[in-house]
C-alpha cells in the first residue's frame, strides 16, 4: 500500500503539519503525526486536495479565442456568441470530440482539476439524426477522460425546446434534442459504465429547454435509478432569460425551480447569477451548490453573483471552467473575489471574521461544493475519499518566505506561474514535475483535429 508524507497537507479544517497519506485501492487514509512518517515517500512541503471542476462543455475548448471580434452590425452579446458557438458545435464529430476533450483534460489536470463535470448536450449528428451508436458522443468523453486520467462526472443533458414558449429546436439546436424516453435510455446505458473515476448524473439544459412536464417525469425517473444522482441545470445567466421567465411563468428562474422541484444537495444550479435577495436566501437553504464560472461569466457579459449575501446565508458553491477561455481553478477563484472587489470597492470580500483568508475561504468552498456537485467523495484528504491530491512546487520563488498561513493566498493571488507540480487521481500519478505522462501524443492529435476543423474539413 503506497504511503506518502507531506510537511503540510490541507485537511478539512486547513493546513495541518506532518501528514501521512496511505493510498488503498484509489481511496486514501490520512494521519497526522510525525511518528506515522515511517517509510512514507515525502511528496513536498504543501499538499492540497485535487480540485473538482463542476462545469464543462469540452468541445468549446477548441473555439476559445474565436469569438472575440465584433460582429457586423450587431451589438455583441451572449446571444451573438451563442451563434458562433453553434456554428462551431455543428462541425464536431465523435473522434474530434475525443481529441479535443483529451487535450482539455490534460490541461485541467496540470492546472489542478482532478474531476470534471461534463454538461454534455452535443448528442446527435448535425441534422439531428442519432449516430449508429446513440451514445457515441458521450462515449467519446468517457474515452477522453480515461486517456487523460481525470475523473469524470458525465451529465447527459436533456434539451427539448428552443425557449420558454416551448418553440421547437432551431436547425442548429437539432443535434442536442431528445424525447424523455430516448434521454432516459441514454442515462441507463451510461450508468452501467460507472467506476471510481466515472460517475453518471443528469443535466437539464435550462428552463428554456425543458418543459415543465418533462422536468417532472425525468426527475421522478432518475430518483428511482439512484436517489443520489447529481442533477445540474443552467439557471439564471442572462437578464433576457430572467425576463422571459417572468413574462411566461410569472416568476424568476430560481424562484420557479424551487417552487416546482425538490431542490436539495444533489442539485447544482449553474450560473445562478441573477438572484433576488429572497432567492439568494432560499437557494442557500436548499443545500444545493451554486455553480459559478467567473471567467466564462465575465467573457460572456453575464453579470455578478451576490457572493457575500449567499455566503452569509450559508450557501454552498463551486467553480467550473465552462467554455474554457481559461482552464485554471486559480483564475476562477481569483476572479470570483475580484468581481466582488470591483463592484463593492472593498477588499477580501469572501473572507470573514472566522476565516480571515480570502484564498482559504474560496478554496474550502470550491472543494466542498465541487465534490458535492460531482457526486463523488473527493475534494478532501480524509478517510475513504478518493485519493486525489496536488503537490505544490515548493521550489517556486513565489512560495519563498511564505508560512502555511499564506500559502493558499499566494497560490490564488500571486501571479500566473502554475504552482501545481504533481497530480494524483484515484491513487495514480498523472502529472509529475509539471508534465502529463501522455501530453505529447494528446496535443499532437488535438492539433491535427483543430487544424482540420479550421480548414472547414
Ligand atoms: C451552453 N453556455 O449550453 O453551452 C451555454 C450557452 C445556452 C453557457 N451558458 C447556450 N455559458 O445557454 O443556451
Ligand atoms: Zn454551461
Amino acid at each position: 500500500m503506497p504511503a506518502y508524507f507531506a510537511d503540510y497537507a490541507w485537511l478539512p479544517h486547513g493546513f495541518a503539519a506532518d501528514v501521512r497519506v496511505d493510498v488503498d485501492h484509489a481511496a486514501l487514509h490520512a494521519t497526522t503525526t510525525q511518528a506515522a512518517r515511517g517509510e512514507a515517500e515525502r511528496l513536498g512541503r504543501y499538499v492540497v486536495p485535487g480540485m473538482p471542476n463542476l462545469h464543462s462543455h469540452a468541445f468549446q475548448r477548441a473555439m476559445a479565442g474565436l469569438a472575440e471580434r465584433r460582429g457586423g452590425n450587431s451589438e455583441d452579446s451572449f446571444w451573438t456568441w451563442r451563434e458562433v458557438m453553434y456554428a462551431f458545435a455543428g462541425r464536431v464529430g465523435p473522434d474530434d470530440l475525443r481529441a479535443i476533450a483529451a487535450q482539455l483534460y490534460v490541461e485541467m489536470l496540470k492546472a489542478g482539476y482532478t474531476q470534471v463535470c461534463e454538461f454534455h448536450y452535443l448528442h446527435h449528428q448535425p441534422d439531428g439524426t442519432p449516430y449508429a451508436d446513440p451514445a457515441a458522443m458521450s462515449l467519446a468523453l468517457v474515452e477522453a477522460a480515461r486517456e487523460a486520467g481525470i475523473g469524470l462526472t458525465l451529465l447527459p443533458t436533456l434539451y427539448m425546446t428552443g425557449g420558454f414558449d416551448g418553440r421547437p429546436l432551431s436547425e442548429r439546436q437539432r443535434r442536442f434534442g431528445h424525447d424523455v424516453d430516448g434521454f432516459l435510455r441514454l442515462v441507463e446505458r451510461l450508468r452501467v459504465l460507472e467506476s471510481p473515476t466515472l460517475r453518471v448524473g443528469i443535466a437539464l439544459h435550462s428552463l428554456r429547454a425543458v418543459p415543465e412536464e418533462a422536468l417532472r417525469v425525468v426527475l421522478e425517473a432518475v430518483q428511482q435509478m439512484d436517489g443520489r444522482m447529481p442533477v445540474h441545470i443552467h439557471i439564471a445567466e442572462q437578464i433576457g432569460e430572467v425576463q422571459d421567465c417572468l413574462a411566461l411563468r410569472n416568476a424568476q428562474p430560481v424562484e420557479w425551480l424551487l417552487d416546482h422541484a425538490e431542490v436539495d444537495r444533489r442539485w447544482c444550479l449553474v450560473h445562478a447569477t441573477h438572484l433576488t435577495e429572497a432567492e439568494t436566501r432560499r437557494l442557500a437553504a436548499t443545500g444545493a451548490v451554486a455553480g459559478l464560472c467567473p471567467t466564462t461569466e465575465a467573457n460572456l457579459g453575464d453579470g455578478l453573483f451576490p457572493l457575500r449575501a449567499y455566503l452569509d446565508a450559508g450557501g454552498a458553491l463551486g467553480v467550473g471552467s465552462d467554455s474554457h477561455i481559461s482552464v485554471s481553478p486559480v483564475e476562477e477563484l481569483r476572479w470570483l473575489e475580484y468581481g466582488q472587489r470591483l463592484i463593492t470597492r472593498h477588499r477580501n470580500v469572501s473572507a470573514s471574521a472566522a476565516v480571515p483568508s480570502s484564498g482559504e475561504t474560496l478554496l474550502a468552498h470550491a472543494l466542498a461544493g465541487g465534490a458535492q456537485a460531482s457526486g463523488v467523495t473527493l475534494g478532501a484528504l480524509e478517510d475513504g475519499a478518493r485519493a486525489d491530491l496536488l503537490v505544490l512546487d515548493d521550489a517556486s520563488p513565489l512560495l519563498a518566505g511564505r508560512d502555511a498561513a499564506h500559502v493558499v493566498d499566494t497560490w490564488l493571488f500571486a501571479g500566473n506561474a502554475n504552482l501545481v507540480r504533481d497530480v494524483m487521481v484515484a491513487g495514480e500519478w498523472v502529472v509529475r514535475e509539471g508534465r502529463h505522462h501522455d501530453e505529447t501524443r494528446i496535443a499532437a492529435r488535438y492539433r491535427d483535429v483543430v487544424e482540420r476543423l479550421a480548414r472547414g474539413g
